[in-house]
């Protein structure tokens, strides 16, 4: 079985900063994180800005994007992935323009969903607007699959427009959201057995407490993970994360004892058909 392909998800847009202030919001912090996080074992990055000027709120400002995403490849060799998911609050025109920024990756949920309280956004359209903009600029989406219909809707866009940049198809399982599929090894097991053949590699996302089960699970079926404080604020219980960093190196010790240690950020790039942008 090949390594294994650790992403973290260092701050995500619905957590305040007034609430966590461990949460990495701005700049320096996030690449401090990534930093850490990249000695840790992580290979990719996944990203949402904040306005450290505003009330570290998310943003979609295409300069701090575009700045974010030079930072951090100046500071690491992270695969560096931004969110087009945004908050719930973004509007769709605007989560297009994330592309602007030339990340090497990008999120693409697959459907609308219940989030909590609030709905993530996500109409067939707009899907696809984003996935044939994602092939024209070069960058490699991933598909987010919160819930099994989104697995036919990867399907219907595979079908409808091909393969994406790079030629590989990599998704995430995210389970444990509140009106997506639950955290459990079940639903996740559902999940991967109805994935498109054309899926080159998955990862799993387990939500809060989920997020253990739902490691060690995908770490049995061969599967990649994501961690970090987009999704999970509680290290063990009673015990509050206190650096994204930490999220990692438990994942990291845990794939090593399977047999899949983490893969370089080198290997991550062959495993999701990136391409170079690098300067160095
Ligand atoms: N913030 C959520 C509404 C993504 O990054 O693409 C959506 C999200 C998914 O985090
Ligand atoms: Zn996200």
């Amino acid at each position: 079985m090949p390594g294994t392909l650790i992403t973290v998800a260092p701050t995500g847009a619905e957590t305040d900063k007034a609430d966590v202030p461990q949460l990495p919001t701005t700049l320096e912090e996030l690449v401090e994180t990534a930093q850490r996080c990249e000695a840790a074992g992580a290979a990719l990055v996944h990203v949402h800005v904040r306005d450290s000027d505003a009330g570290h709120v998310p943003t979609l400002d295409p300069v701090r994007l575009r700045d974010t995403v030079q930072a951090l490849r100046e500071a690491t060799d992270l695969v560096v992935q931004l969110s087009t998911g945004g908050s719930v609050h973004d509007p769709l025109e605007a989560r297009l323009t994330v592309l602007d920024a030339e990340p090497d990756s990008c999120s693409l949920t697959c459907g609308t969903l219940n989030f909590g309280d609030d709905v993530f956004l996500n109409p067939f359209p707009f899907m696809s607007d984003l996935y044939v903009q994602a092939q024209e600029r070069e960058v490699v989406p991933e598909f987010e699959l919160f819930d099994l219909g989104h697995v036919a809707a990867l399907r219907r866009l595979l079908d409808r427009h091909g393969l994406p940049y790079g030629g590989k198809v990599h998704v995430d399982l995210v389970t444990g959201v509140p009106g997506g599929m639950p955290g459990t090894v079940e639903a996740l097991v559902a999940g991967v057995q109805m994935l498109p053949p054309e899926v080159t590699s998955w990862s799993a996302t387990g939500i809060g407490r989920a997020h253990l089960p739902v490691a060690a699970a995908a770490l049995a079926m061969g599967g990649h993970l994501r961690v970090g404080m987009e999704d999970n604020l509680v290290y063990a219980r009673g015990r509050p994360v206190q650096h994204n960093a930490e999220l990692v190196e438990r994942v990291a010790g845990l794939a090593t004892t399977m047999q899949r240690p983490p893969l370089r950020p080198d290997e991550a790039r062959d495993l999701l058909g990136v391409k170079e942008r690098r300067s160095r």
